[in-house]
Protein backbone atom coordinates (compact mmCIF):
# COMPACT_ATOMS: atom_id res chain seq x y z
CA UNK A 1 0.00 0.00 0.00
CA UNK A 2 1.29 3.49 -1.05
CA UNK A 3 1.86 5.89 2.17
CA UNK A 4 -0.78 8.69 1.45
CA UNK A 5 0.85 12.21 0.41
CA UNK A 6 0.69 14.83 3.68
CA UNK A 7 -2.19 17.46 3.22
CA UNK A 8 -0.19 20.50 1.37
CA UNK A 9 -1.32 22.82 4.32
CA UNK A 10 0.81 20.35 6.94
CA UNK A 11 4.18 21.40 7.84
CA UNK A 12 6.81 18.73 8.60
CA UNK A 13 10.50 18.61 8.64
CA UNK A 14 12.34 17.04 5.28
CA UNK A 15 13.63 14.15 6.64
CA UNK A 16 10.25 13.20 8.30
CA UNK A 17 8.34 14.29 4.85
CA UNK A 18 11.05 11.51 3.49
CA UNK A 19 11.09 8.89 6.14
CA UNK A 20 7.32 8.58 5.46
CA UNK A 21 7.00 8.79 1.85
CA UNK A 22 9.71 5.40 2.31
CA UNK A 23 7.49 3.98 4.77
CA UNK A 24 9.52 4.10 8.24
CA UNK A 25 7.56 3.83 11.47
CA UNK A 26 6.47 7.29 12.64
CA UNK A 27 4.49 7.64 16.27
CA UNK A 28 2.99 10.82 16.91
CA UNK A 29 2.60 12.60 20.10
CA UNK A 30 0.27 15.24 21.53
CA UNK A 31 1.26 18.61 22.73
CA UNK A 32 -1.35 19.49 25.27
CA UNK A 33 0.35 17.33 27.82
CA UNK A 34 3.13 19.74 27.49
CA UNK A 35 1.78 22.58 28.11
CA UNK A 36 -1.77 21.80 30.10
CA UNK A 37 -0.87 18.00 31.64
CA UNK A 38 2.24 18.80 33.18
CA UNK A 39 4.27 21.29 34.97
CA UNK A 40 7.55 23.01 33.58
CA UNK A 41 10.46 22.09 33.11
CA UNK A 42 9.18 18.09 33.97
CA UNK A 43 6.69 18.70 30.60
CA UNK A 44 9.98 19.45 28.63
CA UNK A 45 12.29 16.44 29.86
CA UNK A 46 9.66 14.27 29.27
CA UNK A 47 8.34 14.97 26.04
CA UNK A 48 12.42 14.84 24.98
CA UNK A 49 12.77 11.50 26.40
CA UNK A 50 9.42 9.84 24.99
CA UNK A 51 11.27 11.09 21.56
CA UNK A 52 14.25 9.22 21.94
CA UNK A 53 12.36 6.02 23.46
CA UNK A 54 10.58 5.82 20.19
CA UNK A 55 14.21 6.39 18.31
CA UNK A 56 15.35 3.29 20.51
CA UNK A 57 12.62 1.21 19.31
CA UNK A 58 13.57 2.06 16.06
CA UNK A 59 10.63 4.29 14.87
CA UNK A 60 10.74 8.08 14.68
CA UNK A 61 8.58 10.52 16.75
CA UNK A 62 6.75 13.13 15.72
CA UNK A 63 4.92 15.72 18.13
CA UNK A 64 2.35 17.71 17.35
CA UNK A 65 1.08 21.33 17.48
CA UNK A 66 0.13 24.43 15.52
CA UNK A 67 2.87 26.54 15.24
CA UNK A 68 2.37 30.05 14.63
CA UNK A 69 -0.71 29.14 12.51
CA UNK A 70 0.55 26.41 11.01
CA UNK A 71 -0.46 22.59 11.65
CA UNK A 72 2.99 20.79 12.31
CA UNK A 73 3.76 17.52 12.19
CA UNK A 74 7.35 17.08 13.51
CA UNK A 75 8.12 19.47 16.00
CA UNK A 76 12.21 20.55 16.75
CA UNK A 77 13.33 20.48 20.39
CA UNK A 78 13.68 24.13 20.37
CA UNK A 79 9.45 23.86 19.52
CA UNK A 80 9.09 21.54 21.91
CA UNK A 81 10.83 23.88 24.70
CA UNK A 82 8.77 26.58 23.83
CA UNK A 83 5.57 25.23 24.15
CA UNK A 84 6.97 23.82 27.59
CA UNK A 85 7.74 27.07 28.91
CA UNK A 86 4.66 28.99 27.41
CA UNK A 87 2.77 26.50 29.15
CA UNK A 88 -0.93 26.97 29.70
CA UNK A 89 -0.35 30.43 28.12
CA UNK A 90 -0.63 29.06 24.57
CA UNK A 91 -3.76 27.62 23.62
CA UNK A 92 -5.41 24.43 24.16
CA UNK A 93 -6.50 23.12 20.50
CA UNK A 94 -9.06 20.70 20.05
CA UNK A 95 -10.90 20.11 16.99
CA UNK A 96 -13.11 22.85 17.17
CA UNK A 97 -10.28 25.30 17.84
CA UNK A 98 -7.98 25.05 14.74
CA UNK A 99 -9.36 26.60 12.38
CA UNK A 100 -9.15 29.93 15.10
CA UNK A 101 -5.76 29.17 15.80
CA UNK A 102 -4.67 28.38 12.31
CA UNK A 103 -6.60 31.95 10.72
CA UNK A 104 -5.28 33.71 14.01
CA UNK A 105 -1.19 32.56 13.45
CA UNK A 106 -1.38 31.22 16.40
CA UNK A 107 0.41 28.72 18.34
CA UNK A 108 -1.89 25.96 19.43
CA UNK A 109 -1.38 22.41 21.91
CA UNK A 110 -3.05 19.81 20.40
CA UNK A 111 -5.09 17.48 22.09
CA UNK A 112 -5.59 13.82 21.40
CA UNK A 113 -8.48 14.74 19.23
CA UNK A 114 -6.53 17.17 17.04
CA UNK A 115 -3.72 15.34 17.47
CA UNK A 116 -5.22 12.69 15.48
CA UNK A 117 -6.26 15.21 12.72
CA UNK A 118 -2.85 16.31 11.99
CA UNK A 119 -0.96 12.65 12.46
CA UNK A 120 -4.38 11.22 9.98
CA UNK A 121 -3.22 14.23 7.32
CA UNK A 122 0.49 13.46 7.83
CA UNK A 123 -0.12 9.90 6.58
CA UNK A 124 0.73 8.85 10.24
CA UNK A 125 -1.11 5.77 11.81
CA UNK A 126 0.14 5.54 15.40
CA UNK A 127 -0.11 8.02 18.21
CA UNK A 128 1.23 7.60 21.71
CA UNK A 129 -0.18 10.03 25.15
CA UNK A 130 -1.05 9.38 28.98
CA UNK A 131 -4.86 9.30 28.89
CA UNK A 132 -7.61 10.39 26.74
CA UNK A 133 -10.56 12.80 27.41
CA UNK A 134 -14.22 11.21 27.89
CA UNK A 135 -16.96 11.52 29.51
CA UNK A 136 -17.35 13.36 32.21
CA UNK A 137 -18.61 12.50 35.48
CA UNK A 138 -22.27 14.64 35.70
CA UNK A 139 -22.19 14.31 31.67
CA UNK A 140 -26.10 14.15 32.48
CA UNK A 141 -26.31 17.98 33.58
CA UNK A 142 -23.36 19.27 31.76
CA UNK A 143 -23.13 17.67 28.42
CA UNK A 144 -19.44 17.42 28.92
CA UNK A 145 -18.12 14.96 26.78
CA UNK A 146 -15.02 15.01 25.26
CA UNK A 147 -13.93 15.92 21.48
CA UNK A 148 -11.41 12.96 21.22
CA UNK A 149 -13.98 10.28 21.67
CA UNK A 150 -15.69 11.85 18.32
CA UNK A 151 -12.80 12.13 16.63
CA UNK A 152 -11.86 8.29 17.97
CA UNK A 153 -14.67 7.90 16.46
CA UNK A 154 -14.38 9.40 13.03
CA UNK A 155 -10.62 9.77 12.22
CA UNK A 156 -8.25 6.27 11.47
CA UNK A 157 -5.15 7.11 13.53
CA UNK A 158 -4.43 4.24 16.91
CA UNK A 159 -4.18 5.37 19.98
CA UNK A 160 -1.98 4.11 22.48
CA UNK A 161 -2.92 5.47 26.20
CA UNK A 162 -2.93 4.24 29.88
CA UNK A 163 -6.37 4.37 29.85
CA UNK A 164 -8.44 7.43 31.59
CA UNK A 165 -8.01 9.03 35.06
CA UNK A 166 -11.32 8.37 37.19
CA UNK A 167 -11.41 12.36 36.94
CA UNK A 168 -14.07 10.85 34.54
CA UNK A 169 -17.74 8.74 34.19
CA UNK A 170 -15.40 5.51 33.04
CA UNK A 171 -18.68 3.03 32.63
CA UNK A 172 -19.68 6.00 30.14
CA UNK A 173 -16.85 7.04 28.22
CA UNK A 174 -16.56 2.58 27.44
CA UNK A 175 -20.93 3.25 26.27
CA UNK A 176 -19.51 6.13 23.93
CA UNK A 177 -16.55 4.13 22.44
CA UNK A 178 -18.66 0.96 21.87
CA UNK A 179 -21.42 3.81 20.62
CA UNK A 180 -18.98 5.00 18.04
CA UNK A 181 -17.44 1.77 17.07
CA UNK A 182 -14.07 2.06 18.83
CA UNK A 183 -12.07 -1.05 19.48
CA UNK A 184 -11.23 -1.12 23.11
CA UNK A 185 -7.65 -3.24 23.19
CA UNK A 186 -6.24 -4.22 26.63
CA UNK A 187 -2.38 -4.63 26.02
CA UNK A 188 -1.72 -8.01 28.03
CA UNK A 189 -4.99 -6.80 29.75
CA UNK A 190 -8.66 -7.94 30.36
CA UNK A 191 -9.38 -4.53 32.18
CA UNK A 192 -9.36 -0.82 31.23
CA UNK A 193 -6.51 0.54 32.92
CA UNK A 194 -7.15 3.62 35.22
CA UNK A 195 -4.32 5.70 34.22
CA UNK A 196 -2.37 6.06 37.71
CA UNK A 197 -3.60 2.43 38.50
CA UNK A 198 -3.42 -0.68 36.72
CA UNK A 199 -6.92 -1.84 36.79
CA UNK A 200 -10.64 -0.16 37.45
CA UNK A 201 -12.73 -3.48 37.56
CA UNK A 202 -14.26 -2.55 34.00
CA UNK A 203 -13.67 -4.94 30.69
CA UNK A 204 -12.43 -3.86 27.49
CA UNK A 205 -13.76 -5.29 24.68
CA UNK A 206 -10.90 -7.71 23.67
CA UNK A 207 -7.07 -8.68 25.23
CA UNK A 208 -4.43 -8.68 23.00
CA UNK A 209 -0.80 -9.92 23.96
CA UNK A 210 1.25 -8.47 21.14
CA UNK A 211 1.93 -5.72 18.95
CA UNK A 212 1.41 -7.85 15.66
CA UNK A 213 -2.03 -8.92 17.02
CA UNK A 214 -3.03 -4.93 17.24
CA UNK A 215 -1.23 -3.88 13.82
CA UNK A 216 -3.52 -6.98 12.85
CA UNK A 217 -6.57 -5.08 14.11
CA UNK A 218 -6.13 -1.73 12.59
CA UNK A 219 -5.44 -3.43 8.75
CA UNK A 220 -8.74 -5.40 8.97
CA UNK A 221 -10.42 -2.04 10.15
CA UNK A 222 -9.07 0.18 7.91
CA UNK A 223 -8.54 -2.08 4.58
CA UNK A 224 -12.58 -2.73 4.87
CA UNK A 225 -12.93 1.09 4.98
CA UNK A 226 -14.29 1.22 8.64
CA UNK A 227 -13.44 4.72 9.52
CA UNK A 228 -12.34 5.82 12.83
CA UNK A 229 -9.73 4.71 15.54
CA UNK A 230 -9.00 1.76 17.89
CA UNK A 231 -7.39 2.51 21.22
CA UNK A 232 -5.24 0.67 22.97
CA UNK A 233 -4.95 0.73 26.73
CA UNK A 234 -1.67 -0.18 28.02
CA UNK A 235 -1.35 -0.66 32.03
CA UNK A 236 1.12 1.53 33.50
CA UNK A 237 3.92 -1.10 34.74
CA UNK A 238 3.28 -2.53 38.44
CA UNK A 239 6.38 -0.65 40.03
CA UNK A 240 4.93 2.91 39.37
CA UNK A 241 1.72 2.36 39.74
CA UNK A 242 -0.50 4.22 42.56
CA UNK A 243 -2.59 3.27 45.24
CA UNK A 244 -6.26 3.22 44.30
CA UNK A 245 -7.57 5.16 47.74
CA UNK A 246 -5.19 7.99 47.75
CA UNK A 247 -6.17 9.04 44.28
CA UNK A 248 -9.72 8.66 44.64
CA UNK A 249 -9.72 10.82 47.61
CA UNK A 250 -7.77 13.39 45.29
CA UNK A 251 -10.62 13.50 42.71
CA UNK A 252 -13.48 13.71 44.75
CA UNK A 253 -11.81 16.70 45.89
CA UNK A 254 -11.26 18.21 42.85
CA UNK A 255 -14.35 17.81 41.72
CA UNK A 256 -15.84 19.22 44.64
CA UNK A 257 -13.61 22.45 43.76
CA UNK A 258 -14.57 22.27 40.14
CA UNK A 259 -18.61 22.75 40.95
CA UNK A 260 -17.59 25.49 43.77
CA UNK A 261 -15.70 27.40 41.14
CA UNK A 262 -17.66 26.98 38.57
CA UNK A 263 -15.47 25.65 35.97
CA UNK A 264 -16.04 24.28 32.82
CA UNK A 265 -16.09 23.60 29.37
CA UNK A 266 -12.28 23.27 27.99
CA UNK A 267 -11.16 24.20 31.26
CA UNK A 268 -12.38 21.83 33.26
CA UNK A 269 -9.87 18.51 32.87
CA UNK A 270 -6.31 20.74 32.90
CA UNK A 271 -8.38 22.18 36.13
CA UNK A 272 -8.94 18.27 37.00
CA UNK A 273 -5.46 17.27 36.09
CA UNK A 274 -3.71 20.07 37.69
CA UNK A 275 -6.05 19.67 41.33
CA UNK A 276 -5.58 15.64 41.32
CA UNK A 277 -1.64 16.47 40.93
CA UNK A 278 -1.60 18.95 43.59
CA UNK A 279 -3.31 16.69 46.31
CA UNK A 280 -1.68 13.94 45.44
CA UNK A 281 1.96 15.05 45.40
CA UNK A 282 5.03 14.86 43.53
CA UNK A 283 4.48 10.54 43.47
CA UNK A 284 1.76 11.19 40.68
CA UNK A 285 3.87 13.47 38.09
CA UNK A 286 6.09 10.57 38.71
CA UNK A 287 3.68 8.08 37.57
CA UNK A 288 2.35 10.45 34.30
CA UNK A 289 5.71 10.28 33.28
CA UNK A 290 6.33 6.42 33.33
CA UNK A 291 3.76 5.66 31.60
CA UNK A 292 3.42 8.24 29.24
CA UNK A 293 7.22 6.69 28.34
CA UNK A 294 5.33 3.14 28.59
CA UNK A 295 3.25 3.97 26.22
CA UNK A 296 5.53 5.41 23.50
CA UNK A 297 7.74 2.22 23.53
CA UNK A 298 4.50 0.24 22.88
CA UNK A 299 3.55 2.46 20.07
CA UNK A 300 6.73 2.30 18.14
CA UNK A 301 6.47 -1.66 18.26
CA UNK A 302 3.06 -1.28 16.90
CA UNK A 303 4.10 1.23 14.25
CA UNK A 304 6.94 -1.23 13.30
CA UNK A 305 4.37 -4.49 13.28
CA UNK A 306 1.70 -2.06 11.44
CA UNK A 307 4.40 -1.45 8.70
CA UNK A 308 5.84 -4.81 8.37
CA UNK A 309 2.37 -6.19 7.87
CA UNK A 310 2.35 -3.88 4.86
CA UNK A 311 5.35 -5.05 3.23
CA UNK A 312 3.88 -8.82 3.15
N1 LIG B 1 -6.12 13.32 30.36
C1 LIG B 1 -4.93 13.13 30.98
N2 LIG B 1 -3.87 13.90 30.62
C2 LIG B 1 -3.99 14.88 29.64
C3 LIG B 1 -5.27 15.06 28.99
C4 LIG B 1 -6.29 14.25 29.38
O1 LIG B 1 -4.82 12.27 31.84
O2 LIG B 1 -3.00 15.58 29.38
C5 LIG B 1 -5.40 16.09 27.91
C6 LIG B 1 -5.26 15.43 26.52
O3 LIG B 1 -4.64 16.36 25.65
C7 LIG B 1 -6.70 15.21 26.12
C8 LIG B 1 -7.35 16.46 26.67
O4 LIG B 1 -6.89 15.08 24.73
O5 LIG B 1 -6.73 16.65 27.93
C9 LIG B 1 -8.86 16.31 26.82
O6 LIG B 1 -9.42 17.56 27.10
P1 LIG B 1 -11.01 17.76 27.00
O7 LIG B 1 -11.57 16.90 28.10
O8 LIG B 1 -11.23 19.23 27.24
O9 LIG B 1 -11.42 17.31 25.64
MN1 LIG C 1 -15.03 19.01 27.75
Amino acid sequence: MMPASPHPMIAMPAALREALADGAPVVALESTIISHGMPYPQNVETALSVEALIRDQGAIPATVAVMGGRPTVGLSSAEIQHLGQKGRGVIKVSRRDLPRCMAGGLDGATTVASTMILAARAGVAVFATGGIGGVHRGAEDSFDVSADLEELGQTNVAVVCAGAKAILDLPKTLEVLETKGVPVLGYQTDELPGFYTRTTGLPVDQRLDSPEAIAAQMRAKWDFGLQGGLLIANPVPQAHAMPADAIDAAIEQALKEMDAQGVGGKLATPFLLARVAELTGGDSLATNIKLVENNARLAAAIAIAYNKSAER
